[in-house]
């Protein structure tokens, strides 16, 4: 409640200031135009049309991606169809995507709206899909065992806490065990509205497990993808209206320590993490502006960045791919797999490109 009077004052004291409005569009990026940079042999996957805000991809190459979001603000193709889960074999000649059926008792397919995903895969090799749900627009993490012979999902839970009430990303560290950012301390659509146009950087990751929830980092401005080394020992948050990855250490009882920050000129979304090297493939929203208010002549582009040696005092930022909205709508997500990159989106296709 005190943080609601505060955002009235301040929302009250800032609105009259015109130099609020040039920095909100450079936090949008709004500004930024797209260079093109080009893959080789790119092909659109068949069957994504409406989103691909999130893809995971397994160490035997089946990759996991989730589309249908439904998001405030955010442009919907197709608003009447509950979201999906897809399956893709990445290691097929010219692969094309399964929708995965979702069975258990207590789950309602009806509402499902899928945002970022996560994996974790336990000692006995059962892979448990982790799924951040905005069902009526409130947020959950649905728990699943993939069930690779029959190509479904079994339900197992809903998770929700009062300490994940925006949920955008997650990154599983165990079956039930994950860090989890939130992109927003409000959940009211209009108060998100001012919480973002204002910039309070009231956003935070939390890590969540059956006995023990505690936020762990905060003070971003819109805290997005979420991602840990390859050998547990490090956590990357993208920040995306301050344009910055964070790196953290992470400590055995769980806690986050701030280790350092890149700075991007782009909107940075998920982090994907390449299991063998290390480095982070990131999809980008070149100008926020174009993605929250959509226009079709105008369209938002995509970019995929790849970082390598974050850990070193010289990390190497490349941007992998380009594209002004021709091609790719608004990307947020990229995965590499055996020279191959797979890059999603948040409402428009998916595309699939060597390297
Ligand atoms: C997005 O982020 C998750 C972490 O929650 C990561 O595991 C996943 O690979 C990312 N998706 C891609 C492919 O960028
Ligand atoms: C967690 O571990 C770190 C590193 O060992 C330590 O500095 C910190 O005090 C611990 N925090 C808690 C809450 O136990
Ligand atoms: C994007 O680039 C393509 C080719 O590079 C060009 O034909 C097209 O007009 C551009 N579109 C926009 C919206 O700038
Ligand atoms: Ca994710
Ligand atoms: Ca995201």
């Amino acid at each position: 409640m005190a943080k609601l009077m505060v955002l009235t004052l301040l929302g009250l004291g800032l609105a009259l200031f015109r130099d609020h409005r040039s920095s909100y569009l450079t936090r949008m990026n709004a500004f930024r135009e797209i260079k093109p940079v080009e893959l080789p042999n790119c092909k659109l996957v068949k069957g994504i049309e409406s989103g691909s805000e999130d893809l995971e991809v397994l160490h035997n190459g089946l990759a996991f991606i989730s589309t249908g979001l439904k998001y405030p603000g955010i442009k919907v193709f197709e608003p009447d169809k509950p979201g999906k889960i897809l399956l893709m074999d990445l290691n097929e000649e010219d692969p094309t995507v399964l929708e995965l059926r979702i069975t258990g008792s207590n789950f309602d397919l009806s509402s499902f709206n899928p945002h970022g995903i996560s994996t974790f895969t336990d000692e006995d090799n059962t892979v448990y899909l982790l799924v951040v749900s905005h069902p009526d627009l409130k947020s959950t993490v649905e728990l699943f065992k993939f069930q690779e012979e029959e190509k479904t999902l079994l339900h197992l839970k809903t998770i929700k806490h009062k300490l994940l009430p925006k949920i955008n990303d997650i990154v599983a560290v165990g079956p039930e065990h994950f860090y989890a950012t939130n992109d927003h301390y409000f959940v009211d659509t209009y108060l998100t509205f001012w919480e973002m146009y204002l910039g309070l950087a009231w956003s935070y990751a939390v890590y969540y497990s059956p006995n023990e929830v505690q936020v762990m980092a905060s003070g971003f401005d819109f805290a997005n993808g979420i991602n840990i080394s390859p050998d547990g020992k490090y956590v990357y948050i993208a920040e995306s209206m301050a344009h910055k990855i964070h790196v953290y250490e992470k400590h055995a009882n769980w806690t986050l320590t701030p280790l350092k920050s890149l700075d991007f000129d782009t909107i940075v979304d998920n982090i994907s993490v390449d299991p063998v090297t290390g480095d982070l493939w990131i999809g980008c929203h070149p100008n926020g502006m174009k993605v929250f208010f959509y226009d079709p002549e105008n369209p938002p582009g995509s970019e995929v960045l790849r970082i390598q040696n974050i850990l070193t005092e010289e990390p190497k930022v490349t941007v992998v791919y380009a594209d002004n909205g021709t091609v790719l709508q608004a990307s947020t997500t990229a995965s590499v797999y055996k020279g191959k990159l797979l890059i999603g989106t948040v409402f428009h296709r998916a595309l699939y490109c060597e390297l």
